[in-house]
Parts: structure tokens; sequence; C-alpha cells
């Protein structure tokens, strides 16, 4: 009878929303890293950079490894770059025009090579290069001054570094011992990381990526996690291992698909329901810039991926791979425009908002504010759309754009809605459906 009973009070607490184990997770993230964590929520759209020495091969970020690349002719190749049209402030601009919130640039990739001014070695841009600027620097400086968030992504894998041994998953005979300090490789990372988050200001937070190449090795990433939050208690930690989230960690972040899909088939199909989401996504097919890679998505298609995104409850992380000169190519920076415009009509159903009371569906997705629910219409070939009931009476539905009724249709199972025509310059029709209490949502806690 008391197993039943401690049985039953485990089970409301579930259904309270919290397992004893998770209510005491919670109840530990400072108050910092929680509203750090409703304003990622909130942001909805951020812009990825992928930028380093092998942006001047012009073949993606993987090049070191894909073309074997020695270390000593990569460091050569380090000492020949020098982005001098790089500007901060323009880079920032374009951000601004697309109507992203944050932005997370690669500080160090998996070639290793720092592109901040480090003391923890001389393998970094300021130091190795002709340039000798710290880009990072004025990229933090002109984010300040714009209102936008500044991540950097950081790898753990490392192909240069001496100490990261015993190798991992992408190992092969670039000239580096076969030995090394683990230790000190840990350290390594930690002193760069104490930079990162005391030299450039109020930082978003670390994005981590290449766990992955040995997932089993001792990490201490409680160490890592815990210097992190000790340094900027509101940066938020932001890990790409493709696993389940462990503690310490505020947002779980999936590569090139949408939270759970996993098309990409090295992504987890677990989705938290407590931390924030986001999806990263190439504009073309590459991270770091490829000059033959032409297969840019369409702005309809990106718009797409927004919607659907937010429909998850997720951030659209979008990326873009500058060229060595530190310029962006026009198919890029094209698009970013056209997303600002889309973005300066319809942002109001993105921003600010969760995810809706009807999860995606292939004709769209729905989002949230409040007693607000925006049914974004993305591919319906018919004037009537049927949805499941929406959890409360609806008191008024209008289209966005233009702001004309939309006759609705309720009854105890659903609700159709009178849709406006589809037009080609229109790739969302977004309906605003006020009801007249807050709509259940279908996740809760984000
Ligand atoms: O190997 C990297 C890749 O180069 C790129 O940085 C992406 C971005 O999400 N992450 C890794 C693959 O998981």
């Amino acid at each position: 009878m008391n197993r039943l009973r401690a049985a039953l009070t485990a089970a409301t607490l579930l259904a309270a929303g919290g397992a004893p184990a998770r209510a005491q997770a919670v109840d530990s993230v400072a108050a910092e890293r929680l509203a750090a964590r409703r304003w990622f929520a909130d942001a909805k759209f951020g812009l990825f950079i992928h930028w380093g020495v092998y942006s001047q091969l012009g073949a993606g970020e993987w090049v070191m490894h894909n073309r074997k690349i020695a270390v000593a002719d990569y460091e050569w190749l380090a000492t020949t770059f020098n982005p001098a049209k790089f500007d901060a402030v323009a880079w920032v601009a374009l951000a601004q025009r697309a109507g992203v919130r944050y932005i997370t640039i690669t500080s160090r990739h998996h070639d290793g090579f720092s592109m901040f001014k480090t003391g923890a070695t001389r393998y970094n841009i300021a130091d190795w290069t002709p340039f000798r600027r710290d880009p990072l620097h004025e990229l933090a400086d002109a984010c300040h001054a714009a209102g936008i968030k500044l991540f950097f992504y950081y790898s753990q894998l490392d192909w240069h570094h001496p100490d990261y041994w015993p190798r991992g998953g992408t190992a092969w005979n670039n000239g580096r011992r076969d030995q090394g300090d683990w230790s000190r490789y840990l350290a390594f990372m930690n002193a760069q990381l104490t930079e990162l988050l005391t030299r450039y200001g109020d930082v978003g937070g670390i994005w981590f990526d290449g766990m992955w190449d040995k997932p089993d090795a001792p990490w201490q990433l409680d160490t890592t996690y815990g210097l992190i939050h000790r340094l900027q208690p509101g940066a938020l930690v932001v890990p790409n291992h493709h696993q389940r989230p462990r503690p310490g960690e505020d947002v779980q972040t999936f590569e090139q698909d949408l939270p759970g899909a996993n098309s990409a088939g090295f992504n987890t199909s677990y989705v938290s329901g407590d931390l924030p989401l986001e999806t990263s996504l190439t504009m073309n097919g590459s991270w770091g810039f490829n000059i033959t890679d032409k297969e840019f998505k369409s702005v309809r298609t990106l718009v797409g991926y927004l919607v659907r995104a937010a429909g998850n409850g997720a951030n659209l992380l979008l990326n873009i791979g500058p060229r060595p000169d530190g310029t962006i190519s026009p198919e890029f920076t094209a698009r970013l425009d056209s997303l600002g415009a889309w973005l300066a009509v319809y942002g109001s159903a993105i921003y600010g908002t969760r995810r809706g009371p009807v999860s995606p569906r292939g004709w769209g997705a729905t989002t949230r504010r409040g007693d607000t629910v925006f049914v974004h219409v993305l591919d319906w070939p018919d004037p009537l759309l049927p949805l499941p009931s929406l959890g409360a009476r609806i008191r008024t539905a209008y289209v966005l754009r233009g702001r004309a009724a939309v006759p609705v249709v309720e009854t105890a199972v659903g609700v159709t809605l009178a849709l406006p025509p589809a037009s080609a310059d229109e790739p969302d029709r977004v309906i605003v459906v006020v009801t007249s209490g807050s709509p259940a949502s279908n996740r809760s806690g984000r």
C-alpha cells in the first residue's frame, strides 16, 4: 500500500512537470542562466559563421582532414591568411538587416587554429598571420554596439594540438607525434575558454562541437561547464555532441535537422522537454566557404525552415561561410536580406513565440504567444484548412499580411479556416488566431 502511494506521488510529480531529480537540476540553475535560456528561446533566429584558415582553399572547413594535409603544410597555409577586407561592422549590419538576434562564430574549428588572440598558443590569427588583428574582438565590439548577442563556437576536437591524444575517429597520419598529455589539452581548452569569457565582454554562450570524435574520453565537462558558468553566469552552454543533454548544458542543438527528426543520421531522436532548442543549417551544402558549392536553398525553403523550427519550439541558426578575404558572397547576403525583409512583415509570428498547439504538419506549423496562435500555411492547395482543436475558443482570426478577416468554423472536434489565396510572393500565409485563453501548448516549459 505504501509502495502504491509512493508510486502515485511520483506519478503526480511527473504529471506536474518534474520528476524529483529534474526539479533539483532545474533548481540549481542560476537565475541569470534561466533568464538567458528564456531570451534564447525568444530569439528564434541566429547567424552561424564558419570562417578560418580553411576558407582560403574554398573547399569547406574539413579540407585539412579530407585532403590529408600535414600539420606543417597547414601551418604554412595559416601564415598566408590575411583577410584584409574583414569589416566587423559590415558583418553585423548584415546580421541586423537579416533580423538575427545572435551570431555564433567559429573561434577555433577542428583544424586547431585560433581565430582570436590567445596566450595559450601562438597558433592564432593575431600572432601567426600577417593580419595581426583579432577579428573576434572587432566582432564582439560591433555586436555589443548593435545589441546582437555573440556566441563562440569552440571545437573540442583538434587536428593540430600535440596533446589531443589518444586521437579519436578522425585520426590520420598528419605529422603529429603518437603521444600527448590529455590533461594538458584540457587545461589548454579551459585557458582559452577563460580568455573568451573574460576579454570579449558579455558572451551569449559557448557552442561546443567535436566531442563526438571521442565520445567516451574523460572530457571533464563538469569542470569546463562550471568554469563557464562561474566566469559568466548568463552564458549558455550549447553542446553539439548529438546526445541527450547533460547537467550544465543549456540548449539542445540539432545539426541539419529539426528537433527529433534525425534525417541527418547522427542526431539523437530524444528532444528535451525543458531546454530551449536550436537547429543549425547550411545555406548551401557547406559550413566553411566552398567555392564550387552552388546548391543554395531558396528563400522560400529557408523561410520554411525558420517556420518549422519555430513550430518545433526551436531557433534556426543559419550558416554562412565568408570568403578568405573577409567578404561575404552575394548568394549569402541576398538570402539574408530577403529573410530580413520577410521577418519585417511576419516577425511577430516568429520572435518571442513558442511552439503552437498543433505540432508541425506537412502543410506547415503553428506558433503561439499568449492567447494568440499563428497558423503558418507553407504548402496547402485547398481553400479550407482543417485543424484539430486549438485548446481554447476562438475570438477572431485574420490574415497577418493585410489584416483581412478569416472565416472560421469551430466544432467540438476542431477548427476550419478559410484561407486567403496563395501567391507566389508569399512563402508562408500566416493566419493570426486570437483565442479566449492561453491555448494548451503541446510541450511545456520553454
Ligand atoms: O564537423 C563539424 C562541422 O564542420 C560543422 O562545424 C558542424 C556545424 O554544426 N558541426 C560538426 C559536425 O557535427
